[in-house]
């Protein structure tokens, strides 16, 4: 099969169109991996660089082992369809193969090579260590767990800017902004404070979160979230980012609530639910100014 017919690419490249049509991807912000399935890659091995198709000229790249400047060890061996480095998320759906690619990790997990797309040349996303080490630590924990999602949404980004950087007020904070948040995500949002991006230490820093919950913050830059597939990824971006715009009405119209739901209430959404709210945004209020605790 080409590589452009299979289901995983379309779902990746609607994902890219659908975060563009949200307003979260200006110019070339942003990034998106999945974490291929064996029988997947087998199905488009016949279009595979250097496994059984020659490159396209002006791709010297290709094939190429190059350092990830990280270690994820854990996913040695495995196939990865990432964005391109400096590619806009607008263009992916127009020009699939010249804006993102498939890779594969070597058996130290410390290298990568390019095995298809990019075909106009270019590098895997800049952000290429944060979203390994979380495809790696949300492998470890679920198995299933195969997307991983950057983006800048205007209204989870303007938060960063009122609330305190702490992961157990700005979850408590978002689920008090609508029911749904606390039985899609029990587990909670983490918070990384501002860093500089593209590196290591921002990928060891948002994988300690993802280790233990689905999505994390970016201070005043943007949001990672994790996923089974990409209907379940984007969805549950899209559902922190329109709690976060509740949030920002709510904000600008005052700094304090005159009623919200309660700790109870949060419990009560246990059963029912089937789900179990960490009881570490449940603590009791002593003030109702939005962001104390
Ligand atoms: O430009 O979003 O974080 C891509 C990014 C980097
Ligand atoms: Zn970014």
């Amino acid at each position: 099969m080409k590589v452009l017919d299979a289901e995983f690419v379309k779902g990746f490249v609607r994902l890219c169109s659908d975060g563009f049509a949200q307003g979260w991807h200006e110019r070339n912000g942003g990034n998106l991996s999945y974490r291929i399935k064996e029988d997947e890659i087998e199905s488009v091995r016949e279009e595979l660089i250097g496994e059984d198709a020659p490159a396209p000229d002006g791709c010297q790249d290709y094939g190429v082992w190059k350092e990830i400047g990280t270690q994820v060890p854990f996913l040695a061996g495995e196939y990865f369809l990432v964005t391109g480095s400096g590619k806009y998320f607008r263009n992916v759906e127009l020009d699939t193969a010249a804006n993102v690619c498939i890779i594969k990790v070597d058996e130290t997990g410390e290298k990568y090579k390019i095995l298809w797309g990019l075909n106009k040349g270019g590098r895997p996303t800049s952000e290429l260590p944060s979203h390994l080490m979380n495809l790696e630590v949300c492998k470890k924990r679920n198995p299933e767990i195969r997307v991983v999602y950057h983006c800048h949404p205007a209204n989870i980004i303007a938060l960063t800017y009122v609330l305190p950087l702490d992961g157990e007020v700005f979850t408590r904070e978002i689920f008090e902004m609508a029911t749904e948040c606390p039985v899609v995500f029990p587990q909670g949002i983490g918070v990384v404070p501002w860093m500089v991006p593209g590196g290591r230490d921002i990928a060891v820093a948002t994988s300690k979160i993802m280790a233990a919950q689905d999505f994390a913050v970016w201070a005043h830059h943007g949001a990672f979230a994790c996923g089974t597939d990409f209907d379940i990824t984007f969805g549950l971006m899209h559902t922190v980012e329109k709690a976060a715009e509740v949030l920002v009405k709510v904000r600008s119209m005052t700094d304090r609530k005159r009623q919200t739901i309660q700790p109870d209430e949060f419990r009560a959404l246990n059963e029912p639910f089937g789900i179990h709210v960490d009881e570490r945004f449940l603590y009791e209020k002593k003030s109702d100014i939005i962001g104390e605790r």
